[in-house]
């Protein structure tokens, strides 16, 4: 018999594999964590109108009857929350999060899908708000997400990105991962740990300027899974940061005019 940890994702497909559902359980598998998951929406890139977002809510009943068989098959005290999609699917999420105990909740918040209606995508962002943000233990935005979720108008240097987290982490998360990316100038892409009384700032050389597909996502698994093993969030988020730029530099390119990220680039650990 084998005992790995095993950590639990609750997101989305996005069929072309480089990103949400098939990156989070690539992401567990590479770091030596059993990966449990449950679908919540299928996005499927459109090859003939831009790769545009096409994208498919999943019933919410269905999802609350995955985590019901994900929840009682495992023991399971880490989770992953990625794209949701919908408000009837985030309250069907919160309300099945909350008929156990968790240790570690790391939220990617992810805002905006494109090809979903601006107005019901407004709606999904209050109901992340409302109902997943004040169950999270950890939560990873990005430069725009943070922006959203602090209220602030610009973000453009690293104090900025600090005072966000800090901003972020009043809504009672435990730990705010806020990711400067290549969105902030400099040699380096900074991102900076909330802890709730101090900043801890992480850098890696930038790899390029362009986005690649599939990085936001993998960090947040990639801390996902470090925390099921028992690590702490810095060495955590640490951990992360080496497979998402080892995975930029091997990057993997298909049709799409961006490349995904190769969650195969560091040795398992
Ligand atoms: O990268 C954010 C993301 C997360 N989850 C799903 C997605 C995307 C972006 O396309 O499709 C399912």
């Amino acid at each position: 018999m084998t005992t790995p940890a095993k950590a639990y994702v609750v997101a989305g497909s996005e069929s072309t594999g480089g990103a949400g559902f098939q990156v989070d359980i690539k992401t567990f598998q590479q770091l030596g964590v059993y990966g449990i998951g449950t679908l919540t929406c299928i996005v499927n890139f459109d090859p003939n109108n831009g790769w545009n977002h096409r994208f498919h809510p999943i019933d919410p009943a269905l999802v609350a009857e995955q985590m019901e068989s994900a929840m009682a098959c495992h023991a399971l005290d880490t989770v992953k929350i990625g794209m949701l999609g919908t408000p009837g699917v985030i309250e069907a999420v919160s309300a099945s999060l909350k008929q156990q105990e968790w240790k570690n909740i790391v939220v990617d918040p992810v805002l905006i899908c494109k090809g979903q209606e601006p107005g019901a995508a407004l709606d999904t962002d209050n109901a992340l708000r409302e109902h997943i943000l004040p169950l999270a233990t950890v939560v990873t935005p990005n430069v725009f997400e943070s922006q959203v979720l602090s209220g602030m108008d610009t973000i453009t240097c690293v104090d900025d990105l600090a005072e966000a987290a800090k901003r972020i982490g009043e809504h009672g998360v435990n730990y705010v991962v806020a990711k400067g990316g290549v969105e902030i100038p400099g040699n380096d892409a900074v991102d900076v740990i909330w802890d709730g009384t101090q900043i801890i700032e992480t850098r890696r050389p930038k790899v390029g300027n362009e986005r690649v597909s599939g990085a936001g996502c993998t960090l947040a698994a990639a801390i996902t899974a470090e925390l099921a093993k028992g690590n702490d969030i810095v060495s955590a988020v640490e951990t992360a940061r080496d497979v998402v730029s080892q995975g930029i530099v091997k990057r993997v390119e298909g049709a799409t005019p961006f490349d995904t990220v190769w969650q195969g680039a560091i040795a398992s650990k």
